[in-house]
């Protein structure tokens, strides 16, 4: 009885048996507002082990990770183009990523994964183009401040 114990302890602390999935829905006219293309929610803040579904709510969007806009140990993720788009985050840190046809019109989102900012600076430092340089800059400070 009691090794079933110690495995249950085991496997409980090394896979999240909380896990949840969290959705973002991708929209082109938010909130009945033309081309007001953005993700919904902005920023999402998850747990190590916790899974995003992206959903295509409008089409011509995805989600393409930045070049250095995620933790040390991640791999490059883009997305099919109007599709639903899914991805489980298993690395601590913040991870900015963008609409790739829209990287310069403020198609950009932020998640937080296990309340760790640590790369932080790297996230400030990335180049983020056009009007997405100034909605990314009140984000961050967003998620400085209140994160
Ligand atoms: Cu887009």
């Amino acid at each position: 009885m009691r090794i079933y114990f110690i495995l249950f302890l085991i496997s409980f602390f090394t896979t999240n048996v909380f896990a949840k999935t969290v959705e973002v829905e991708m929209w082109t006219n938010f909130n009945g507002e033309k081309k007001n293309q953005r993700y919904e929610p902005l920023i999402a803040s998850i747990d190590i082990g916790d899974t995003i579904i992206w959903k295509s709510v409008e089409k011509s969007h995805n989600v393409e990770f930045m070049k250095g806009g995620v933790p040390e140990g991640v791999g490059d993720f883009k997305s099919a183009i109007s599709k639903d788009a899914e991805f489980t985050f298993t690395i601590p840190g913040i991870y900015a990523y963008i609409c790739s046809p829209h990287k310069t019109g403020k198609m950009v989102g932020f998640v937080i994964v296990g309340n760790d900012k640590s790369n932080l600076e790297n996230i400030k430092e990335l180049k983020y183009r056009g009007p997405t340089k100034k909605f990314a800059a009140q984000l961050i400070e967003e998620i400085e401040n209140n994160y």
